[in-house]
């Protein structure tokens, strides 16, 4: 890869430079071109930078204005500004070392006056991008379109009571899945911020649900009519912005999927804040997606334990990272997902360098629970307690039970006659935590 510009003149590509590096700016974990498995580092790992976050995140919040002033953002023709940030953001995606990047339609070029001069200006932006995709050899992970910062979304996009907000959300969608194909996507997310409601005084549910569905059967349609080959993926949260939001988590979503028989068009983006916010932890949405085969991408943050909502903040915890990857790893992996660092600097992280020291954080964190899950894995201690704690299904009257050839009767009778009362086991959680505590932290 080649270096294209300089919006970072004092920082060069961060180097892989091992576990007792002091170098801040130096991978300790993360070596993307280590071979593991007959797959380097970087393919296993697919990170990925988000564009809203990285590169049009201010600082604001809802007390005050921006905190982040980047260089680069000077000029008053704001498809020009867009250029130069689309440099600048491919310039960090190399130095970072990342192999992917996202964005949503609105992040890479701003909004027109109408829908055809948001066509227009996305084109230009698209254009550049393809250039930039070429000359450095980052992909796209995924695309998607911002149906929710417009005032037109306030009451949500495909849910919308009125049919005309719907029809513009349809129109964005197809234009925002153009030109994921056109710039090679993997994928292409859905995530339904509106996509709920306030209150019930003036909502119809059932039909707000019909009319996500047809909107999504729509999109399926359509991709399949420009043999868009990338996989779709539903990001389940359950509030914020929307009060109750339909896509509530991964369970939810794929009885609704399944109600309206969209399930095999879909897999799932799982997103940790918004794992803890729907009272879960990641660990769980990332199992009860691989139980059923749709486990599709991560979107790689974490919220804070004192607060409520979704402060999308960099991962460094590596426990709860390595569960994940145990979970990962045993699905078969991501397939054509990847590790999205849907993240965003603190308000008073406000130089450039923040940028690299979050995304390295991430990306060791991840590297180091990558590692210890397969040695987790690898040593089988875990798996043959999980395993031995089922065997009783493995034989006998436990394997009748899942073949059908069990009943009520035959089992009554069984405990009437022979087996009696259960000998009650040990659950050894306590002894499971220690033994997890051993290969986090070796001596
Ligand atoms: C917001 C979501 C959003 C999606 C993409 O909470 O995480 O950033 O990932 O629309
Ligand atoms: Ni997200
Ligand atoms: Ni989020």
């Amino acid at each position: 890869m080649k270096l294209v510009r300089c919006h970072f003149p004092n920082i060069a590509q961060v180097a892989y430079e091992g576990p007792r590096s002091s170098n801040p700016l130096a991978f300790r974990h993360y070596n993307p071109d280590e071979v593991i498995d007959g797959r380097t580092m970087s393919e296993h790992l697919r990170f990925s930078i988000a564009y809203w976050h990285a590169f049009c995140g201010t600082g604001t919040d809802p007390f005050g204005p921006r905190t982040i002033n980047r260089p680069w953002e000077m000029g008053t023709d704001a498809v020009s500004v867009a250029k130069v940030r689309m440099d600048a953001a491919f310039e960090f995606f190399q130095k970072i070392r990342a192999p992917f990047w996202c964005f949503h339609d609105r992040d890479i070029a701003p909004e027109g006056r109408s829908l055809a001069e948001s066509n227009r200006h996305l084109d230009k932006l698209i254009a550049h991008a393809k250039d930039m995709q070429k000359a450095t050899g980052v992909k796209l992970l995924w695309g998607t379109a911002n149906l929710f910062s417009n005032p037109r979304y306030m009451c949500g996009a495909a849910t919308n009571p009125d049919a005309h907000v719907f029809a513009y959300a349809a129109a964005q969608v197809k234009k925002a899945l153009d030109v994921t194909q056109e710039l090679g996507g993997e994928n292409y997310v859905f995530w339904g911020g509106r996509e709920g409601y306030e209150t019930l005084l003036n909502t119809n549910l059932k039909r707000e649900q019909d009319h996500l569905a047809a909107f999504l059967r729509m999109a399926v349609d359509y991709a399949d009519s420009i043999g868009f080959k990338g996989q779709f993926l539903i990001e389940p949260k359950p509030k914020e912005p929307t009060k109750h939001q339909y896509d509530f988590d991964v369970a939810s979503a794929i009885a609704f999927l399944r109600t309206y028989g969209l399930e095999k068009h879909f897999k799932f983006n799982i997103e940790t804040n918004h794992a803890t916010l729907a009272g879960h932890t990641f660990e769980h949405e990332i199992e009860v997606a691989a139980s059923q085969g749709m486990l599709g991408s991560i979107d790689a943050n974490t919220g804070d334990p004192l607060l409520g909502w979704d402060t999308d903040q960099f991962n460094t915890n590596v426990k709860e990272l390595t569960l994940a990857m145990m979970s990962i790893l045993r699905a078969g992996g991501l397939g054509t997902g990847g590790l999205n660092f849907d993240a965003k600097l603190r308000r008073p992280s406000i130089d450039p360098e923040d940028l690299f020291h979050a995304h390295i954080g991430g990306m060791d964190a991840y590297a180091l629970a990558f590692k210890l899950a397969r040695r987790i894995i690898a040593d089988g201690k875990l798996g043959a307690f999980v395993a031995e704690r089922y065997a009783s299904f493995d034989t006998g009257f436990g394997r009748d039970i899942l073949t059908g050839k069990a009943s009520f009767r035959s089992l009554e009778k069984l405990v009437l006659s022979k087996l009696g009362e259960p000998t009650p086991r040990s659950g050894r959680q306590e002894y499971l935590e220690n033994l997890l505590n051993t290969y986090l932290h070796p001596v």
